[in-house]
């Protein structure tokens, strides 16, 4: 039967896939469908958790949808991020109800915030929710039409930074390579602020093969608990 289930849950998979197409400034204003975004053209998952693509995505999902635009956001100030389905999908397609899991969301600073490459270092994490109660991260943000809204520290210093939106689908996670990483990363100019530095993070690989969550987590086994890869988030 558990054989069946993980069977169908692959099966179901292809349909399944998600896409940070679209971020919101504090006022709920839409920053525009794809701005701001470095987007692969291909919405399925980062499976080796070795790739460097497991930064900002991209091979094996090309990236051709890339907005090198920076988007302006007040230190302190909310920022919205929307995942759906396909890079049009809207409120009604987020990602398929089978790929539960966590959802993440870093920051690092970087130089230039539009068209420089992902840093491989100086993430930190500002953000997660993976099993509360029976309820995934995944199970609200296809409740919320996609839509987790976050706060920008208003401790950092101003500047450019990436911020880097991550879902972790562990329906087929029982053996690796089986989770699926699903992550993006957007462009920002942060105003204001201050003048705290956050402890930064390992390389994502590491944190996912030191956790051993890529490998481990059986979903149907009745699990009541789930450790989320990487630190708890930065608080000023
Ligand atoms: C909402 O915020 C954006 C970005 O700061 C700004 O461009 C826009 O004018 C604001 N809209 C309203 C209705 O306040
Ligand atoms: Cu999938």
């Amino acid at each position: 039967m558990k054989g069946l289930i993980t069977a169908l849950a692959i099966a179901a998979c292809v349909s399944a896939h998600t896409i940070l197409n679209e971020l919101y400034a504090a006022n709920g204003t839409s920053f525009g469908l794809h701005n701001c975004l470095r987007l692969p053209s291909y919405d399925g998952p980062i499976t080796d958790v070795t790739s460097s693509s497991m930064t900002c995505n991209g091979s094996p999902n090309a990236l051709d949808t890339v907005s090198t635009n920076v988007c302006s956001i007040a230190a302190g100030s909310k920022i919205t991020l929307r995942w759906g389905h396909t890079l049009t999908s809207g409120a009604e397609d987020v990602i398929d109800s089978s790929h539960k899991g966590p959802v993440i969301v870093y920051m690092a600073k970087v130089s230039n915030a539009g068209t420089g490459a992902p840093p491989t270092s100086g993430w930190f994490k500002i953000y997660h929710a993976g099993l509360s109660n029976g309820r995934w991260a995944v199970d609200d943000l296809i409740a919320n039409g996609g839509k987790l809204t976050v706060t920008i520290p208003s401790c950092i210093p101003a500047g450019q930074y990436l911020i880097r939106g991550e879902l972790i689908a562990l329906h087929a996670a029982s053996s690796y390579p089986g989770a699926q990483l699903y992550m993006e990363c957007g462009n920002l100019q942060v105003t204001g602020g201050g003048s705290k530095s956050p402890a930064t993070v390992a390389v994502f690989s590491l944190i996912l093969t030191a956790d051993d969550v890529a490998s481990t987590y059986n979903l149907y086994s009745g699990q009541t608990t789930y450790t989320i890869p990487g630190p708890a988030p930065f608080t000023c």
